[in-house]
């Protein structure tokens, strides 16, 4: 009947009788098996018996034991979870959830704890407070510059949260309203959050490194009442004027018959250029002079289950950005569990997650599954290497941090740093690391392991979606053993299975795309505005599933591995950016006739975008122009995605029927130019000879 899910508890049934201490060296606390020991099965990291034994979930038979009833009884499962939750009305208990993913029976939806009433930002807040941990730390921030810094305690987040929603409010911002929040790494970016949560709106956060193009087409999109943003920020030594970005952005939206009226401006002191900030009077509001004005208590506005929190732009395989949609009681839950487990949370720990609150992992990990939980969250304004490589460290050192959760790029930048950026710090405070945004390869991961936890700490390779809401495949750190650049096992109520290209499971050893069976309360619920979009994306291509995007191979021990995006879109440094975005930047400039886009792999970044342009006829090749369609890009869409290397091409390898032929752009962008395969289907084939020559240009 459920032939993945059969597979998977198999293995991990085998797992769990491999014989306790196997492989283990009892001398260390951890043992790493050398890099010298090729064969995988020799492969494994084991928790130390200290730290299993402290473990929340702390042998394979545990999670066995949960994971099955999770997927026999979700409704079990995720009421007995949720009952933990402040509910100021409890969900229809016949029918804790209700999906249908397939397409062939009709509309896609899913919905979790229908009929009950909460408050995310309540249950973050307020019942945390009630429970005593009103003077614990929540927010720790740690400005640009060393030496500048704040914090807030449970009770005076409350107090910030609540004049902000009290402002909205009294701005006529209701329930149901979107307010985008183009803000940088400060503490009134998780305040503007759970403001906005507080009164029932949802929020849209724009990543603050977005160009002012990018964001007008999300106003677009959205139609805030409301632009929630600052003057300015440092990042490292340069000062990104944020205020004049949001202006451009709104001109051109309102010369496109959308004109938001509120733009709500925090002053960023360590960024000092208030006076240089244009202004737009009746619209522009400055945050300092208004909202401490309001008391510091508001009442909740109750919503439903469904009700929708966030709105998040996302890239896809077309031009246009996804407003992926999520909505109350599921994502919450979802989300504080999955913290909870996958890094073993204790009351005690002290967590930093570097994630930009413009990302999914910001949302879920850095502002709702931490505070639900009660935790005390690091946040960093900078950037990791400045004034120096070790800033992290010095971070973790000063915050006494106990979990550290990052991006493999960040990990594969600092290696090339060299060791004593990380050594020089004592670090001994770190228990639990964690890595997301893409596969982590074994040598990063070893060094984090090794270098960065003093191979103490278990890594959590967390592998997961803007649409997921939360962790779908992830260690449980005291649980089981780990394999360097595997994300291991599905969360609990998550069955992740392999289907080949047909859309039949396949068992075992294999390989394949990653699709998931059944929904989970934190998964997305439409595509904003295209429910129409969000089915044919994603659950058209292998109907009756949920189809991820990623491509995946499962181990003969039942390890997961992912291996990269199968579709249109390029992961670079964890950032999503879909080649149709890049490539209609690149043809906007008046001399581009052609663009086509391709990931190549980078020793940093994992990926780099490699960009293949025809030039409109009669124009010449120049470093002008280079400079100039990499300047189009930065400016359409944001710094992160300029492209790496252009690579002047006369014409494009096309199929008869005049599609371009990526797989042989791939091979010839990363120099396999001996397996370009079967390029007899070309149009005209001898484009690729004039690729080949040009390679080095
Ligand atoms: C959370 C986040 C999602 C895409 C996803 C996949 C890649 C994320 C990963 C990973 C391998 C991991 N990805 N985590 N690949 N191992 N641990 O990053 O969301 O920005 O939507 O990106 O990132 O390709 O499909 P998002």
């Amino acid at each position: 009947k459920n032939l993945a899910t059969n597979n998977h508890l198999r293995h991990v049934e085998s797992m769990a009788r491999l014989p306790s201490g196997a492989g283990r060296i009892p001398e260390l606390n951890a043992v790493i098996l050398g890099e010298s020991l090729a064969s995988e099965e020799n492969d494994l990291v084991f928790p130390s018996d200290h730290f299993s034994k402290q473990a929340l979930i702390s042998s394979p038979q545990k999670y066995l034991e949960m994971y099955k009833r999770s997927i026999q009884d979700p409704a079990a499962f995720w009421s007995d979870i949720a009952s933990n939750f402040y509910w100021k009305k409890k969900w229809d208990q016949q029918q804790v959830y209700s999906q249908n993913l397939d397409v062939t029976k009709g509309d896609i939806s899913i919905q979790w704890f229908k009929g009950g009433i909460t408050n995310i930002c309540y249950n973050c807040l307020d019942a945390n407070i009630q429970s005593g941990n009103g003077d614990k730390i929540a927010l720790y921030w740690e400005g640009n510059e060393p030496g500048v810094d704040g914090s807030l305690t449970y009770t005076q987040l409350l107090h910030r949260v609540c004049q902000l929603a009290n402002f909205l409010k009294d701005h006529g911002i209701q329930k149901g309203d979107t307010a985008i929040i183009y803000l940088p790494m400060i503490m009134e970016l998780p305040i503007t959050m759970l403001a906005c949560a507080r009164i029932g709106a949802l929020h849209s956060v724009v990543f603050a490194g977005y160009s002012a193009e990018s964001l007008h087409q999300r106003v677009m999109d959205c139609r805030p009442k409301i632009v929630i943003t600052c003057n300015a920020v440092m990042r490292g030594k340069k000062i990104i004027d944020l205020k004049n970005i949001v202006d451009a952005a709104l001109s051109e939206s309102s010369q496109n018959g959308i004109s938001v009226d509120l733009c709500l401006t925090f002053e960023n002191e360590s960024a000092m250029n208030k006076e240089a900030t244009k202004w737009q009077k009746g619209r522009d509001i400055w945050w300092q002079d208004v909202v401490p004005k309001y008391s510091t208590t508001c009442d909740v506005e109750w919503v439903d289950a469904e009700d929708p929190l966030f709105l998040l732009y996302t890239s896809g395989s077309t031009g246009k950005p996804k407003g992926v949609l999520h909505t109350t009681g599921g994502y919450m839950i979802f989300t504080a569990t999955t913290f909870k487990y996958a890094f073993d949370y204790k009351d005690s720990d002290i967590y930093w997650c570097t994630a930009d609150c413009g990302w999914i992992t910001g949302h879920s990990y850095v502002t709702y599954g931490p505070l639900f939980n009660g935790a005390t969250v690091v946040l960093y304004e900078g950037v990791p290497n400045y004034p120096d490589a070790g800033r992290c460290w010095e971070i973790v050192d000063k915050y006494k941090v106990t979990i550290f959760y990052t991006a493999p790029t960040l990990v594969r930048s600092l290696m090339r740093d060299g060791n004593e950026y990380v050594t020089r710090y004592s670090r001994k405070s770190l228990r639990v690391l964690g890595s997301v945004g893409e596969p982590i390869n074994p040598s990063a991961w070893r060094w984090f392991f090794n270098v960065v936890g003093d191979s103490r700490c278990p890594i959590s390779d967390t592998w997961w979606q803007t649409e997921t809401g939360g962790f779908m495949i992830t260690p449980l750190p005291g649980a089981w053993p780990q394999k360097p650049g595997s994300a291991t096992f599905p969360f609990f109520g998550v069955q992740p299975v392999i289907v080949d290209e047909k859309g039949n499971e396949i068992d075992g050893e294999c390989s394949g795309y990653l699709c998931v069976k059944s929904s989970w309360p934190g998964a997305f619920r439409t595509l904003y505005g295209d429910h129409e979009r969000y089915e044919t994306t994603y659950f058209k291509a292998f109907p009756g599933y949920y189809f991820s995007g990623d491509g995946c191979s499962r181990d003969k021990d039942g390890y997961h591995w992912l291996t990269g995006r199968v579709d249109d879109v390029i992961n670079v440094s964890g950032h999503r950016i879909g080649t149709a975005e890049v490539e209609s930047a690149l043809v906007s400039h008046p001399h581009c006739a052609e663009a086509a886009v391709v990931g190549v792999e980078h020793e940093v970044k994992g990926q780099g975008i490699y960009a293949f342009v025809t030039l409109v006829d009669g124009v010449p090749y120049s470093e002008d122009l280079r400079k100039n369609l990499v300047l189009v890009v930065r400016n359409q869409i944001g710094a992160f995605a300029a492209p790496d290397r252009i690579h002047w091409a006369p014409s494009l390898p096309k199929t008869r029927s005049g599609k371009i032929m990526r797989r042989i752009l791939r091979k010839i962008a990363s120099r396999q130019l001996d397996e370009l395969g079967d390029i007899s289907t070309l149009a005209d084939p001898s484009v690729v000879d004039q690729l080949i020559v040009l390679t080095d240009s």
